[in-house]
């Protein structure tokens, strides 16, 4: 029936009698006929992302079906527009935010036939194909908008490249200690590793279907990452991305749990894993590696279980690591919980959905504060991390999502994510605590994260539009100096700040 439809939207047939006209498209078909190829049989994906509703969680029916219709530019995904009817398309849009019927699985099996090493550690040159004045002063902003990643000279803010990255990067990428290598995590599981220096992706392997972020360790040899589908953590060799351990998320009760992300513990030499659907937070010490005759052995993983007093999520951590604070399942506030003597040492008052891996940290009248966005109201919360008590709420206009600081800069900048003041991103006074400032750069679109240059002089905005720009201001007197379009830019990261 697809395959007569087809022909005759394209006019190569004549039209038949109405009752095949009349009949229902079936999505089924029509994605193994069209789609399968690149997004592949069971939707997990392939060439192009994976169809499934997890994965698709960020993208509208709407833009979907225009996806659809008109492909995506600089891709492989065609228009279907002369191709397909309107109901085609409908039905298309439609199926692929439905669950499958099949189980969804990624095995060990799936994990190494999807690794691929294009340049072995070691195998390109090792100095930089570019000439910058401080190579650790280089930013890379990830532009969701066509799936692409910008390499920028911090001092100059000129362009030294632009690379395609795989679909839907999420979290910060996670750059080795000297700055050379950087690792991106993508929502489709994804896991890519990229040598600024040489300017080419040196391996990639799929760790998950649905992932949700990666961390890498402070001796710079591991690579882990999070999946919430499979239910499982992934642990790489950072050198190839070499699977070294595929732990599935299980509970000490027998349940499974997602992974909600997974951070670098690094005075601790430890990663932490944050496992929302079981009432445990996971330390996986980083494997030591011994020599015997010309082999490099890794050791053993060892998983250390701490029972948490609820299911916690969405964690920041004080300097030192020893506490980790998480926010607890429903909105019933957070938690703070001593990783060391496994026990939880204070409630804080942060009702709703404080947004706690987004917190910021300075110092201020001699002791450590917090302050933390969140994500359904206009509030940041300031908390006094000595005795976890409040210190106070900043009302904002509208809940925020991002914030940055720099040790040289008296101000934490916060945006304003949701609601009708998108446009806006407030500068608070670190001592003060006060608003000083609220910017509306490009008055109606959105305005969003910041990042700081090397020295605290400078800073990077987004304009979070499709046809965007990135922005960057002194950070002192707040002035705007300069911007350059892009698609989307999310995330900047600056080489120096996310390597300290
Ligand atoms: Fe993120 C970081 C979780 C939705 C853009 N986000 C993170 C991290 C976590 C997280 C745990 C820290 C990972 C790291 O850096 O290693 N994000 C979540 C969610 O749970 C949430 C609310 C819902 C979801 O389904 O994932 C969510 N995040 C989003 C978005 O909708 C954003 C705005 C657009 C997008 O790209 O999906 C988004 N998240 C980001 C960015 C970072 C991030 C740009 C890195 C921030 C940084 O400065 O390091």
């Amino acid at each position: 029936v697809t395959t007569l439809r087809t022909l005759l939207l394209g006019g190569l047939l004549a039209a038949p009698a109405l009752p095949l006209m009349a009949a229902e498209p079936d999505a089924n078909v029509l994605y193994n006929h069209h789609c399968a190829i690149c997004h592949g049989v069971s939707r997990l994906g392939g060439i192009g992302p994976a169809l499934l509703p997890d994965n698709l969680a960020r993208v509208r029916p709407d833009d979907a079906m225009a996806t659809i219709l008109e492909g995506r530019k600089d891709t492989e995904m065609p228009a279907y527009r002369e191709l397909l009817s309107q109901e085609e398309v409908a039905a298309l849009a439609e199926w692929i935010f439905t669950p499958p019927e099949h189980d969804l699985a990624w095995e060990e099996a799936d994990i190494l036939a999807s690794h691929d090493v294009a340049h072995p550690h070691g195998s390109l040159p090792d100095a930089p194909v570019f000439e910058v004045e401080d190579l650790k002063n280089l930013f890379l902003v990830v532009e969701i908008g066509d799936h692409h990643v910008s390499l920028l000279d911090g001092d100059t803010f000129e362009r030294i490249t632009r690379f395609p990255s795989r679909y839907a990067l999420h979290g910060g990428p996670k750059f080795s200690a000297d700055g050379r290598y950087v690792y991106f995590g993508s929502r489709d599981g994804w896991v890519t590793k990229y040598d600024i220096y040489n300017l080419a992706v040196t391996a990639e392997v799929r760790a998950g279907i649905n992932m949700r972020n990666i961390a890498v360790s402070a001796d710079g040899r591991y690579v882990l990452a999070g999946n919430y589908l499979p239910h499982s953590l992934v642990l790489l060799d950072a050198r190839n991305l070499d699977l070294v351990a595929r732990i599935p998320a299980e509970g000490l009760s027998g349940e499974t749990s997602r992974v909600s992300a997974v951070y670098t513990a690094a005075p601790r030499n430890s990663f932490v894993a944050a496992l929302p659907d079981i009432p445990e937070v996971w330390e996986i010490r980083w494997p030591e590696e011994r020599i015997e005759g010309d082999e490099t052995i890794l050791g053993d993983v060892a998983l250390h279980r701490v029972k948490a007093p609820d299911h916690l999520d969405n964690f920041f951590f004080d300097r030192d690591y020893r506490h980790v604070i998480g926010a607890t399942r429903g909105g019933r506030g957070a938690q703070v919980f001593d990783l060391d003597e496994a026990r939880k040492v204070a409630d804080l008052p942060l009702e709703g959905m404080p947004h706690l891996g987004s917190s910021l940290t300075w110092e201020r009248n001699g002791t450590s504060v917090m302050a933390v966005p969140h994500l359904n109201m206009g509030r940041v919360s300031v908390l006094d991390m000595n005795d976890w008590s409040l210190i106070t709420h900043i009302e904002t206009d509208g809940p925020g999502f991002f914030t940055r600081s720099h040790e040289n800069s008296p101000y934490a900048w916060v945006d304003v994510f949701f609601g009708p003041h998108q446009d806006r991103v407030h500068v608070l006074d670190k001592q003060s605590l006060q608003v000083v400032e609220t910017l509306i750069p490009e008055p109606g679109k959105t305005a969003a994260h910041v990042e700081f240059d090397r020295r605290g002089e400078t800073l990077l905005l987004s304009i979070w539009e499709d046809d965007g720009y990135l922005l960057w201001f002194d950070a002192d007197t707040l002035e705007e100096l300069g911007r350059m379009p892009m698609k989307r830019p999310s995330g900047k990261y600056n080489i120096w700040n996310q390597t300290r």
